[in-house]
């Protein structure tokens, strides 16, 4: 069936068909938005044959599936990897072509679906793509927001967020599923009922309810005909509230119902790496929690009559600890709904969920005051309250008298559900996203669970689609590649290793730095057109893209500029080569010295790139509202990948191996997924500086760090410091910047990420990027080099760690003749 749809010829006549029977239009009268929805609605159709044949097979041999519980999937625009992985491409690439449409133009007519934040949300996305790709069933389970990650303007150098309405046109490629809805239960009061057998049961009472409508969104694998689901939820009242409601009853329930359901999913936090705290927030994670157990529970139960089989055929993986909730709510069903005794719905829970762990910042633990968990959801803080006090008790038997170990592990405590311990007690697993990451989580964070639970724990060390990242994204580099190498790495990224020989072949070198050339000047336009700012396509891409987070570090980075910027005022001369800094990075609303450092980029990109004496030897760029769309972009035309968190402090970074793949070299710290980076390029092919992890921890332990002596000793940092208040880059306000200087120097925990004390490192590895650079052969071997060894950095092996020892699944092979 594929053939023929995407045969130009039946290709071009279903799309013109669509147009009019769509819009009423021909070619010359429509949009490019309402040629975009019609060629939506021609691949849909392919689509649906093979979506309904997986499900169909799915049915049939009811392989083991794992509902991937998230409340963030970052999933970028679908009809471009959607055409890519049915291997279409350049089919209605060239149809389009004759139409006299180009594909670019209608891609970029897709809103950007952000339902994410940054590296989870966008590795939730990885991971479906992976799933499909390797014939594993599986289910997204996440949410429905109205409004996705805000989108950034930048006024005057500040950050504005602006509302992401991303379903304004419709969103092409979802199916809404009203036929298959949940209810979901909030708030009220329990009580206890003995029932006909004299059991007795707890039943919610005087509760508001919302509906749950799933709405699946297809994602396809590549080239296997298999097409997995992702569902994400949205809220609807339960009954279209009325003014009649006087007379039908309860007259308060149906307003707080219909505001419930209202509020519910119109939003997602823009946190990223820190908690607020906010009820709101608590009810969205059990409100799709809810729903996805509600329907994997149902779907079980189609098949099978043993409910403790689930563990058979059912993994709930929870993405970090917003999903947590579902150890509880598994529970309550199979208590209340499904009457299994306490044993028996413990033995199923602990079979069936498993816990990744993404971060060690302490701010980003999510904890929720008792009073409102007892509050909005009553009784499966009941059941929590159960788990605890049996999990107290084993602590105790296994440390008689120990309280300090009860104080630190229990799952209550001092007012608090804490839910990373919630997770771990009952996941069967616990894994945290890169070698050091994990060896931290078991050593340092949560040494206390690792020693009771040691086989629990694991790494999996986080990975990248390269179907979207190298495939789509980079589509020279992957056509030479693939004239190199075959085109295996579509699905086999290891494959990349034979790129090896052709590291020191001077034509090779020369193709590909044209190619990255090309991809310069692809990036340079968009930001002559997004930012009005001319870049030198020769010059060095110098990138830094990611959330903005102190612990990132992005503050460092910018001080540099201002160094080097001192540097070449004192002498206009000196040897540094033209280098574009490019920053891209969204701050959450109310994160002050984030939105601080935003500014301060601008401010310093307005003095060094409006300084004449500079002669084009450095330049800034802000890229506003970084994104998956633009980022695809920004990550083939990178020279210099900027991983420079303070080491411990990043869990993986998944950017990180997207340069990498496309040929930029690193410039990091030990830190995350960067050390077993390393391990593969090897120390000639990346740049890494800074302190190592156990310093830092070290250094915290002790408390010994003083910035004071760094800033008093070194007067060329002690200068770019005064800078900051002195009025050099922001003359009408020296105030301005002053909360940054603060944070280096005076505050409380004076520069608690460690910048100064990388400073020297990170200007002198810099220097050495300058002088290398400059080596063009040596440049583009390490270049090629860095793409050759990025092979582990598949999602594709990722996945297949987790199938291999956590998930256990079967491989499913979907025929498409039927
Ligand atoms: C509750 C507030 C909140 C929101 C988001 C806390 C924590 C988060 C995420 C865990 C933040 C996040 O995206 N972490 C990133 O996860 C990536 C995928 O594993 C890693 O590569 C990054 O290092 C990690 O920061």
């Amino acid at each position: 069936m594929r053939d023929n749809v995407f045969s130009k010829k039946v290709f071009i006549k279903s799309v013109k068909d669509n147009l009019m029977t769509q819009y009423r239009k021909d070619l010359s009268t429509a949009s490019n938005q309402e040629i975009f929805q019609a060629v939506c609605v021609s691949v849909k159709d392919v689509i649906m044959d093979e979506w309904l044949a997986t499900q169909q097979t799915f049915a049939r041999e009811q392989p083991k599936t794992v509902y991937y519980l998230s409340m963030e999937f970052l999933m970028g625009r679908a009809l471009g990897n959607i055409l890519l992985n049915l291997s279409a491409y350049d089919e209605v690439d060239e149809a389009l072509k004759e139409l006299g449409l180009n594909i670019n133009e209608i891609e970029d007519e897709e809103p950007d679906p952000a339902l994410g934040n940054g590296g989870l949300g966008r590795l939730a996305a990885c991971f479906l793509d992976s799933l499909a790709t390797l014939g594993y069933a599986a289910c997204g389970c996440g949410i429905r927001y109205r409004y996705g990650m805000f989108k950034q303007q930048i006024i005057d150098g500040f950050q504005v967020e602006v509302p992401d309405n991303w379903l304004e046109h419709g969103y092409p490629f979802e199916l809404r599923r009203s036929e298959y809805r949940y209810e979901v239960k909030f708030g009220g009061h329990v009580e206890q009922e003995v029932d006909e057998n004299g059991k007795l049961s707890f039943v919610q009472k005087n509760y508001r309810s919302v509906w749950a409508i799933p709405h699946d969104i297809p994602i396809v694998g590549y080239k296997n005909n298999l097409i997995d689901t992702l569902i994400i939820w949205d809220a609807e009242a339960k009954e279209v509230f009325s003014l009649d409601s006087f007379d039908k009853g309860d007259y308060q329930k149906a307003v707080e119902e219909e505001m419930l359901a209202r509020n519910l999913v119109d939003v997602l936090y823009p946190n990223d790496n820190h908690v607020a705290g906010k009820e709101l927030r608590l009810k969205q994670q059990y409100f799709f929690v809810s729903a996805s157990i509600q329907r994997a529970i149902e779907r079980f139960k189609q098949k099978n009559d043993n409910l403790m089989d689930m563990p058979k055929k059912i993994v709930f993986q929870m993405n970090d600890t917003h999903p947590t909730v579902a150890v509880a709510e598994l529970m309550r069903i199979l208590l209340d709904e499904e009457h299994l005794e306490w044993d028996e719905a413990w033995e199923i829970t602990t079979h069936c969920v498993a816990y990744t762990n993404h971060t060690i910042m302490a701010e980003a633990l999510e904890k929720w005051p008792i009073e409102i968990f007892e509050r909005l959801l009553p009784r499966v803080y009941q059941i929590i309250d159960e788990i605890n006090r049996r999990f107290v008790l084993e602590i105790q038997t296994r440390y008689p008298g120990n309280e300090e170990k009860i104080r630190k592990m229990a799952i209550l405590y001092d007012g608090q559900v804490r839910m990373a311990h919630l997770a771990i007690v009952a996941g069967f697993s616990v894994n945290g996203v890169a070698k050091l990451h994990t060896e931290i989580l078991m050593k340092q964070e949560l040494r206390d669970f690792y020693e009771m639970f040691p086989d629990k724990f694991n790494n999996k060390t986080n990975g990248i689609t390269q179907r979207r990242f190298l495939g789509h994204g980079n589509r020279l580099l992957a056509k030479w590649v693939t004239d190199k190498v075959g085109d295996k790495w579509y699905t086999d990224l290891t494959v990349l290793k034979d790129l090896t020989e052709f590291a020191d072949v001077p034509k090779a070198q020369e193709e590909f730095m044209e190619i990255k050339r090309k991809n310069k000047v692809r990036l340079a336009k968009y930001i002559k057109e997004h930012n009005g700012i001319d870049v030198n396509p020769d010059s060095i891409f110098d990138v830094q893209v990611k959330r903005l987070h102190e612990y990132k570090r992005q503050l460092l980075n910018i001080l540099h500029v201002m160094y080097l910027y001192n540097v070449i005022k004192e002498d206009p001369n000196v040897d540094i080569y033209p280098r574009t800094f490019i920053f891209g990075a969204k701050a959450a609303a109310g994160y002050e010295t984030a939105k601080k450092t935003i500014k301060l980029i601008n401010n310093v990109a307005e003095v060094i790139n409006n300084d004449p004496d500079i002669n084009g030897k450095i330049k800034v760029v802000f890229i506003e509202d970084y994104k998956v769309s633009n980022a695809e972009m920004i990550f083939a035309a990178a020279d210099v990948s900027e991983q420079i968190s303070t080491a411990s402090k990043e869990a993986s970074g998944t950017g990180n191996m997207k340069f990498m793949l496309n040929g930029a070299i690193t410039l990091g710290t030990l830190d995350g997924a960067n050390v077993e980076m390393y391990d593969e390029v090897g120390a000639d092919n990346i740049f890494i500086f800074g302190m190592s992890a156990d310093e830092v921890i070290n250094h915290e332990k002790l408390h010994d760090y003083n910035p004071i002596d760094i800033y008093n000793n070194d007067p060329q940092i002690k200068k770019v410091l005064n800078q900051l208040v002195d009025g050099t880059y922001s003359a009408n306000d020296r105030e301005l910047f002053r909360t940054l200087f603060n944070s280096l120097l005076h505050d409380k925990e004076a520069d608690r990420y460690f910048i100064l004390a990388d400073f020297r490192s990170y200007a002198k590895a810099q220097q050495k990027i300058n002088r290398y650079y400059q080596d063009k052969k040596s440049w583009a071997k390490s270049a090629i080099l860095n793409v050759a060894n990025a092979g582990k950095f598949s999602s594709d092996r990722t996945i297949q760690e987790y199938v291999d020892d956590i998930w256990h699944l079967d491989k499913v092979t979907i025929d498409n003749t039927g």
